[in-house]
């Protein structure tokens, strides 16, 4: 089963995301990623297997931004890779997300209409391509 986390801090937060998931390891995850927001852009780190991969690739590339979101998966649409976690993100949003999205194929056939093809074999990402193609949809600045 998935944890998720978000933080809106004071200071910059990817540390704090990582530990926020550590203490919901117990729950079982095949990856683990997060995502924040620097200067209005939206960064994103992620990787396979435990928590402690993810950590070494924040150490090597640190990720800078006060706003944050955080997830641990236990894949059931597409394989466990670093490709297929969490967070799923465009340059507009980036979600996270526990459960089935019962109905992403109907919602992909749809998107792809628009020219919105998925890179990820979830049923999440069809959701950040859906927020991502509204109209009222803008970069967060
Ligand atoms: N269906 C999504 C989320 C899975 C989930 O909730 N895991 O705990 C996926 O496969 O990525």
């Amino acid at each position: 089963m998935c944890g998720i986390v978000g933080i809106v801090g004071n200071g910059p937060v990817a540390d704090r995301l990582v530990d926020a998931l550590r203490r919901l390891e117990y729950r079982g995850y095949d990856s683990a990623g997060i995502a924040t927001l620097d200067g209005g852009a939206i960064g994103r780190l992620r990787a396979e297997g435990k928590l402690g991969n993810l950590s070494q690739k924040l150490a090597g590339a640190p990720l800078l931004g006060r706003i944050g979101i955080g997830h641990t998966r236990w894949a059931t649409h597409g394989a466990p890779t670093e490709q297929n976690a969490h967070p799923h993100a465009t340059e507009r949003v980036a979600i996270v997300h526990n459960g089935i999205i019962e109905n992403f194929r109907q919602l992909l056939e749809n998107l792809a209409k628009d020219g919105y093809t998925p890179t990820t074999q979830t049923d999440t990402e069809s959701v950040a391509l859906w927020v991502t193609r509204e109209p009222g949809s803008r970069r967060y600045a």
